[in-house]
């Protein structure tokens, strides 16, 4: 199968969330899986204990992976489903409980929004959770539109405790 790559390589990160079974080995094996995908990582933030966004359910574990890819925005999707997938993720209620959650938060400086993809990530400015990981990797983060992502970081990240350093994902 050919799989669908851009003619230039974009600068990617990647919202990784657990919070069933065995959270940290779950973001670990995820992100074994997208170096194999993604050869060149650019960083994986510290891990961060966060309290549920949604309905009642245990707190998550979170992280943000930073690639360069050629992979096209939706083949990219696609696979991180496929990885989802491997990882026993079932779709159950919307914002619900699951094993691994991958969301692609920032594709280059594209804007997309087609019915099965948005990028910017919808919710990437409303998450403590999304934007202490990905400001911790890239202080000075942009979106597409030029505004800064450190503006819409509230100092007081109540529900977001640092849990452990990149080293507990990576090697
Ligand atoms: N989709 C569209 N754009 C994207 C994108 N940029 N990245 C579509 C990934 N997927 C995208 O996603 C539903 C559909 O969104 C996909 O089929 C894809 O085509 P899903 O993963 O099946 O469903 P979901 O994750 O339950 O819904 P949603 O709206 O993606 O939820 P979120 O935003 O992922 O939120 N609380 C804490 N503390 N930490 C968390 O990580 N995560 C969630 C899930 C809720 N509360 C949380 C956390
Ligand atoms: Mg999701």
């Amino acid at each position: 199968m050919t799989v669908p790559r851009s003619d230039r390589v974009a600068r990617v990160y990647i919202g990784l969330g657990s919070n069933l079974g065995d959270r940290l080995s779950n973001l670990r094996t995820a992100v074994e899986q997208l170096s194999s995908l993604m050869p060149q990582i650019v960083g994986v933030s510290s891990v961060y204990e966060t309290e549920p966004v949604g309905p009642e359910q245990p707190d998550y574990l979170n992280a943000v992976v930073c690639a360069d890819t050629d992979l096209a925005p939706e083949a990219l999707l696609a696979a991180m489903q496929q990885i989802e997938s491997k990882l026993g993720r079932t779709r159950m209620t919307r914002w619900g409980p699951r094993t691994i959650d991958l969301d692609l938060l920032l594709y280059g400086d594209q804007i997309i929004n087609s019915k099965d993809l948005k990028v910017p990530h919808p919710e990437i400015t409303n998450r403590a959770f999304v934007l202490v990981p990905l400001l911790e990797l890239q202080p000075g983060l942009n979106l597409p539109s030029g505004e800064a992502l450190a503006d819409f970081n509230r100092v007081e990240t109540p529900g977001v405790r640092l849990f452990a350093s990149p080293d507990a994902l990576v090697g």
